[in-house]
């Protein structure tokens, strides 16, 4: 960290080398890292130093000046009224400090906002509890609760929420953009090193906030398209209850559904199957086919009976096929 301050002296905008690992701040892997750590350490230092200097010299004068004894102390003399120089030295100097801290600070920001023209372009979902990412494949497209980044380039992401508040937060890339429902909103960042690092979501957003967690995978020079044409043909080529097991992990279904019984944000999908559903406007259904395509397009139509119509509609996010999947992955949960 040292190391890093004297380098800050030498060119206040890139240093050379990015820190590893410190005892402050995770691991730094984007090139946008860079300005925040600097200022990031330089505050740090500063307040330090200047916490220590004012500790000393409290310590200083405390012994300097202490009363002798009480009669000492009622004819104390009247200390001087004021010191101009001294007065102007610590108007002046802090700041300097201060306009240089906002030249970086600023640089770093407007650095942070401005993707390059040439970033590729990635989709980020929020919804309730849980981060998905589109992917473009040669045929259609591709969704993973994982973010799958390329090694050293640019890669904007184009953030929007389903529901409510999210954030999208990724530590070691120094980065973090509000996802709003109803709007995109973007980020951008350059991975400098291949690795697994973690995603959080930074906007409190209800019960399962803090279970919101993902990671991005950086792929090594290279491998980001062998792995996006491995998992785009994966995805294409799963058909029946495969493809909605897989679905219901990848597009969050797991976060309000279980398998086993208990009811979670929603019902349950254990025994859902050919059951007579009740609903909250006292009518009730047979779970056929119809009924969960439309649970799926619309789930407000009918409101299970207990439960709030919290639901998103996955409307243009799942293909027929997809829908097929889970159909026949809820028969076979028996
Ligand atoms: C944010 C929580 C949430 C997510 C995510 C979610 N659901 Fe639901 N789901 C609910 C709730 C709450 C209900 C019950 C109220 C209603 O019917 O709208 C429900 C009802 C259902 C029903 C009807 C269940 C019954 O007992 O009749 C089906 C089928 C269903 N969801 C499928 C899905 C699928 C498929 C996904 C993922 C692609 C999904 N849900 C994702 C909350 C969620
Ligand atoms: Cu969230």
């Amino acid at each position: 960290m040292t190391l890093h301050l004297l380098a800050l002296l030498a060119d206040p905008q890139l240093p050379k080398s990015a820190p590893s690992d410190s005892f402050w701040l995770p691991v730094d892997a984007s090139v946008t890292t860079r300005n925040i750590d600097w200022v990031w350490d330089f505050l740090i230092w500063m307040s330090v130093l200047t916490a220590l200097a004012i500790v000393v010299a409290m310590f200083h004068f405390v012994t300097k000046y202490r009363a002798k004894s009480r009669a000492a102390n009622e004819h104390a003399e009247p200390s001087s009224e004021h010191n101009t120089a001294l007065e102007i030295a610590w108007s002046v100097l802090p700041l300097f400090v201060v306009i240089a801290l906002f030249v970086w600070g600023f640089k770093g920001f407007v650095d942070l906002r401005t993707p390059p023209k040439e970033a590729m372009e990635l989709r980020a979902n929020a919804q309730k509890w849980k981060w998905t990412f589109d992917y473009k494949c040669a045929r259609g497209g591709l969704t993973d609760d994982t973010l799958h980044v390329p090694f050293d380039r640019p890669v904007r992401m184009v953030i929007s929420s389903v529901d409510v508040l999210h954030a999208l937060y990724i530590p070691s890339f120094r980065t973090k953009m509000d996802a709003v429902p109803g709007r995109y909103t973007d980020l951008w960042f350059q991975a400098t090193k291949a690795g697994e690092y973690p995603i959080f979501c930074a906007e409190y957003c209800g019960t399962s906030h803090s279970d919101m967690l993902s990671r991005v995978v950086v792929h090594p020079p290279g491998e980001y398209e062998t792995w996006l044409k491995g998992a785009c043909e994966k995805a294409d080529s799963l058909v029946g209850p495969e493809r909605g097991k897989k679905l219901y992990t990848q597009q969050g279904c797991d976060t309000c559904h279980t398998l086993d019984g208990t009811p979670k944000i929603g019902p349950t999908w254990k025994g859902l199957w050919g059951k007579s559903e009740s609903f909250a406007d006292g009518s009730s259904h047979a779970v056929d086919e119809n009924y969960i395509r439309e649970s799926i397009l619309d789930p407000s139509a009918k409101v299970v009976k207990g439960f709030a119509p919290s639901m998103p509609t996955y409307k243009g996010k799942l293909s027929d096929k997809d829908i097929d999947g889970l159909i026949e992955y809820i028969k076979t949960l028996q």
